[in-house]
């Protein structure tokens, strides 16, 4: 089942100079292809429509400000399963406890400061695609 996923490498992975580092983990993956990338500075209207799940919950604010400190990097990923997939490589929230041989596992030390966003579902994909990507067909 071939499907899109929005993906986020956060201001941190930017910074650290891991971006081709993780990109070429998930290019590695067969036959999932990238459909876009953009080096980006996500603004607050943005990060808001993004994170609404999130407000009101207290590591919101903070959030909000370290996804704004530096440019992200926003890709498509096409391939199957890649929704599921691209989370798999990805990793648990917390890094500590995200297992070795995972992105958040092998770079990331902060939760807030895990490297990478990957839509969940299939209904965050198509959601997520819209706003970062919305002329995208
Ligand atoms: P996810 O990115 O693994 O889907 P979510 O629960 O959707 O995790 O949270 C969105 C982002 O908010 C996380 O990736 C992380 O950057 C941040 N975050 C989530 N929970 C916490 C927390 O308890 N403390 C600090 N930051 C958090
Ligand atoms: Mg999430």
């Amino acid at each position: 089942m071939s499907q899109r996923t929005l993906v986020l490498l956060k201001p941190d992975a930017v910074r650290r100079g891991l971006v081709g580092e993780i990109i070429g983990r998930i290019e590695s993956k067969a036959g999932w292809t990238l459909r876009a990338l953009e080096l980006r500075d996500l603004d607050r209207a943005t990060l808001e429509q993004h994170y609404a799940e999130h407000e009101g919950r207290p590591f919101y604010e903070p959030l909000m400000e370290f996804m704004a400190s530096g440019p992200s990097v926003a890709l498509v990923v096409e391939g199957e399963r890649v929704i599921e997939g691209v989370r798999a490589l990805a990793g648990p929230t917390d890094p500590i406890a995200a297992a070795p041989g995972s992105i958040r596992g092998d770079f990331g030390t902060i939760v807030r400061e895990n490297l990478i966003h990957a839509s969940d579902s299939e209904e965050s994909a198509e959601r997520e695609l819209k706003i970062f990507f919305p002329d995208f067909s």
